[in-house]
């Protein structure tokens, strides 16, 4: 919609009149697109200052776009973390259980086995590579498309797939909506649906692990569309403030469900550069290339552990699908966008860095991909013996009221009770699970 003045309030004065502008997506569906515009700078050219610079140093980086993998597939300049095969390979085979398990945890919503499911298709690389280079012992406070921390840091697919089908194994009893998983023992903070508020709450840890003089450091993800709520925002000031050891990535996959990240300000400046107003340090790094996720992590962590301060990094990436199971992108955007965009496929990418490497074939890219499928598929079956959504062998509905006082108070108790009588009044055959 162009900027367009609006005449009913016109009191006939030739002073100028206000226009509001509302921001618009380059492309619709159907619309032919072309992505020359963007500024794709090429691998290795971009400076990378020490880490425990000023955050001043970075600004520049704010801007451009952090690369090490070129269109030859090789690494190139300064911030080549220098992986070796192996971990490279165990990087590779994490992106292919993430891309199995979406897959299949798809096709089970889509055959009613769970409501809800999120997929994170060509955004691994900004949870796996970045999960990758922090301690397994930081504290992470993901958003919801981060299923590949979870992964990359050894977590069962069973308590997920539990957790996804709200099963009587889901260890949340099934009080979080499907993919909203917690898990103490692997540091990773239960996901809210309130948008952003992990990011005060990571901030706020990390604080306290630097009151209590501990060296575990924190890390939070949020999407670009998120970076509009104000608690990334109060963030942002109290991580300055302190100089909390703490890193907020930012995934700047263009889509926030039907929105596009104009209405996030990306039209006026980078999400990066956000951080330069707080006087944090800031990267805007490629997204989809693991070894610049994989280094620029490392960059922050170790930062962040030698008191030299927050990071904020932008992950420049593409939502290749759908926002969740309930959307449907057709209806909004361009199909084009997803195969003109010029930044291509984490998976893609490393597999043919690894295959100029010397060290990866298709062969081998097969049989992993083979063995993935075949784990997942089998987990799942594990899994469903423990119940899908609507087969009864969920917790028993009376559970819903415990865990959270010690002591049942009494209004509770009576809630709880009526709602049981109301159960039985509208199930007088009686139900499997009271
Ligand atoms: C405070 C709040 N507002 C709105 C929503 C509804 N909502 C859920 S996801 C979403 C889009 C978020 O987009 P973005 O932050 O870019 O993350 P992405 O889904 O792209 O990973 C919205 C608006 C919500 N869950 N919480
Ligand atoms: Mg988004």
């Amino acid at each position: 919609m162009a900027d367009r003045p609006d005449n009913s309030a016109f009191d006939g004065s030739n002073k100028p009149q206000l226009a509001l502008h509302v921001p618009e997506p380059k492309y619709r569906p159907g619309d032919t697109v072309d992505f020359t515009d963007l500024n794709v700078p090429p691998a290795g050219e971009q400076a990378r200052p020490d880490e425990t610079c000023d955050p001043k140093e970075t600004a520049p980086l704010c801007h451009d776009l952090v690369r090490v993998l070129g269109d030859d597939d090789k690494a190139h300049g300064p911030w080549d973390p220098k992986l070796s095969p192996d971990v490279l390979r165990t990087m590779l085979g994490h992106f292919a259980t993430v891309r199995a398990f979406d897959e299949r945890m798809f096709r089970g919503q889509r055959q009613g086995k769970t409501s809800f499911y999120m997929k994170c298709t060509g955004e691994e690389a900004t949870s796996v590579s970045a999960a990758m280079a922090l301690a397994s012992d930081d504290m992470v406070f993901p958003s919801y498309r981060q299923q590949g921390v979870l992964i990359a840091r050894g977590y069962p697919l069973i308590e997920m797939i539990n957790q996804i089908y709200s099963n009587k194994g889901d260890k949340l009893k099934g009080r979080q909506l499907p993919i909203m998983y917690s898990s103490r023992e692997h540091s990773f903070f239960s996901i809210s649906g309130n948008l952003a508020t992990q990011t005060p709450q990571a901030v706020g840890w990390a604080m306290a692990s630097a009151i209590k003089g501990d060296s575990r450091i924190a890390a939070t993800w949020l999407g670009e569309g998120s970076t509009a709520e104000g608690d990334f925002h109060s963030a942002c000031t109290f991580a300055a403030v302190y100089n909390a050891p703490v890193i907020l990535n930012v995934i700047n996959n263009q889509w926030a469900i039907s929105s596009f990240s104009g209405f996030a300000g990306a039209e006026r400046t980078t999400f990066a550069a956000r951080a330069l107003g707080y006087g944090l340090a800031g990267l805007r790094v490629d997204g989809n290339d693991p070894l610049a996720v994989y280094a620029s992590q490392k960059w922050a962590a170790d930062r962040a552990r030698a008191n030299a301060g927050p990071t904020l990094i932008e992950y420049f990436t593409y939502r290749a699908e759908g926002h969740s199971t309930s959307d449907d992108p057709s209806g909004y955007r361009s199909a084009q966008e997803r195969e003109e965009w010029p930044l291509g496929d984490p998976v893609m990418r490393l597999k043919r860095h690894l295959i100029a490497l010397g060290e990866w074939d298709e062969d081998r890219q097969a049989e992993m991909d083979e063995n993935a499928a075949t784990h997942v598929k089998q987990t799942t079956k594990e899994a469903e013996k423990n119940g899908i959504l609507g087969h009864g062998l969920h917790h028993p509905f009376r559970t819903m009221f415990e865990d959270v006082f010690e002591e049942l108070p009494w209004h509770l108790k009576e809630q709880a009770e009526q709602a049981v009588h109301e159960r039985e009044v509208k199930f007088p055959e009686g139900l499997p699970n009271r």
